[in-house]
C-alpha cells in the first residue's frame, strides 16, 4: 500500500509515521509531503529514508490513501485535488469536520458510516475523540442528555512552538512564544480564538462534532477549554447526565469492557488517569467514576488520553485499517 503523509514533519505527522510502524499498517512506499521549503529533506521510516516531495509530485506517484496534518488550509486546497485524483484522503484538520457531506470519524463510535464512496474522511478533534469514545456505550444504555466537560490540555496540541516555549520558560531562557501568556506554572482557559458567543472554536469543536459523531443532535454539550504546562496527554472532567439511571460499577463494567478504554479507577489505591501515564499509549483511559450527588441520573468521571496518538495519528490510522480491510483503498 503506498501512503502519503501529508505534513509529515510535524509533530503529528512524525507520530502518524510512528503509529504506522507500530500497528504494521502495510505500508510497501511512504510518500512523505510537507511545504515547499522542506521538499527534498529525507524522512526516516521503517529503517529506510524516504525523500519529502511536494502536494503536486505525490498527487502523480498515486498513493492508496494520504493522511493529511497540515492545517486547515492545506487540507481546503489539496484534499479535494488528492481525491479527484481517486486518493483517499483521512484529513486531520477541522477543513471538512463539519461539511454534511463529509464523515466525521471515530471508527470504534460510527465507522459504520463509512461507504466506499468517502474519498475525504475528516478526523476528529482530539479532545472530542476521547470524550465520544466513552461516551457511545453510556449513550447506548443509559442515553446521554447533557454534558459538562472542562479540560486540561497539554501544550502538544499546539505543536512544536509551544513545547519549546514550555522547555524555554523552564530553562529560564527567552524564546518565541507560542501563546499570548507564560505557560509554565500557569493556566491559560483559552483553546485557539473566541467566537461570538464568548466560546472559544476549540470549545464549539467540542459541542458540534459530538453531535455529529455521536448521531445525535439531542445531546446537550457545555465545554470550558484550558491549557496546561503538561507534555502526555489531554485530560478531561466529565459530567454526564442521563435519562436513564445507572449504577456506577455498572459504568466501571461497561467501560472496562469497551475496546480502547482502560478503566483506573481505585480511590483506596489513589489510582486514576493520568497524562502522564498515557503518554504515547493508544488507549483513553477512565477513572474517578462517582455519582453527582447534586443531581439526578448524573455521574462524574475523568478522561485521559494521548492527544497526539488516540487524539489525532492513532485514529486516523485506525480509519485507513478501517477502509483496508473493507478493501476500500
Ligand atoms: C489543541 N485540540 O489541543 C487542539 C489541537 O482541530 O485538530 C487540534 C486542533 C484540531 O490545541
Amino acid at each position: 500500500m503506498k501512503v502519503a503523509v501529508v505534513g509529515a514533519t510535524g509533530l503529528v505527522g512524525s507520530k502518524m509515521l510512528q503509529v504506522l510502524t507500530e500497528r504494521n499498517f502495510p505500508v510497501t512506499e511512504l510518500i512523505p509531503v510537507a511545504s515547499e521549503k522542506s521538499v527534498g529533506k529525507e524522512v526516516t521510516f521503517k529503517g529506510k529514508t524516504w525523500k519529502v516531495v511536494s502536494a503536486d509530485t505525490a498527487i502523480s506517484m498515486k498513493p492508496n490513501v494520504a493522511i493529511f496534518s497540515a492545517g486547515g488550509s492545506t487540507s481546503l486546497e489539496w484534499a479535494p485535488k488528492f481525491a479527484a485524483a481517486g486518493i483517499t484522503v483521512i484529513d486531520n484538520s477541522s477543513a471538512w469536520r463539519m461539511d454534511p457531506s463529509k464523515k466525521l470519524v471515530v471508527p470504534e463510535v460510527n465507522g459504520d458510516a463509512l461507504t466506499q464512496e468517502d474519498k475525504i474522511i475528516a478526523n476528529p478533534n482530539c479532545s472530542t475523540i476521547q470524550m465520544v469514545l466513552v461516551l457511545k456505550p453510556l449513550h447506548e444504555k443509559y442515553k446521554i442528555k447533557r454534558v459538562v466537560v472542562s479540560t486540561y490540555q497539554s501544550v502538544t496540541g499546539t505543536g512544536v512552538k509551544a513545547v519549546t516555549q514550555l522547555m524555554n520558560e523552564r530553562q529560564g531562557i527567552s524564546g518565541e512564544m507560542a501563546y499570548a501568556y507564560p505557560i509554565d506554572l500557569n493556566v491559560i482557559p483559552q483553546i485557539d480564538v473566541f467566537l461570538d458567543n464568548g466560546y472559544t472554536k476549540e470549545e464549539m469543536k467540542m459541542v458540534n462534532e459530538t453531535k455529529k459523531i455521536m448521531r445525535d443532535d439531542t445531546i446537550r454539550v457545555t465545554a470550558t477549554t484550558v491549557r496546561i504546562p503538561v507534555m502526555g496527554g489531554h485530560s478531561e472532567s466529565v459530567n454526564i447526565e442521563f435519562e436513564n439511571e445507572y449504577d456506577v460499577s455498572e459504568i466501571r463494567t461497561l467501560l472496562s469492557q469497551t475496546p480502547g478504554i482502560i478503566v483506573v479507577d481505585d480511590p483506596s489505591k489513589a489510582q486514576y488517569p493520568m497524562p502522564k501515564d498515557a503518554h504515547d499509549k493508544d488507549e483513553v483511559f477512565v477513572g474517578r467514576i462517582r455519582r453527582d450527588e447534586t443531581q439526578p441520573k448524573t455521574v462524574n468521571m475523568w478522561i485521559v488520553a494521548d492527544n497526539l496518538r488516540k487524539g489525532a495519528a492513532t485514529n486516523a490510522v485506525q480509519i485507513a485499517e478501517f477502509l483496508q480491510e473493507k478493501n476500500w483503498l
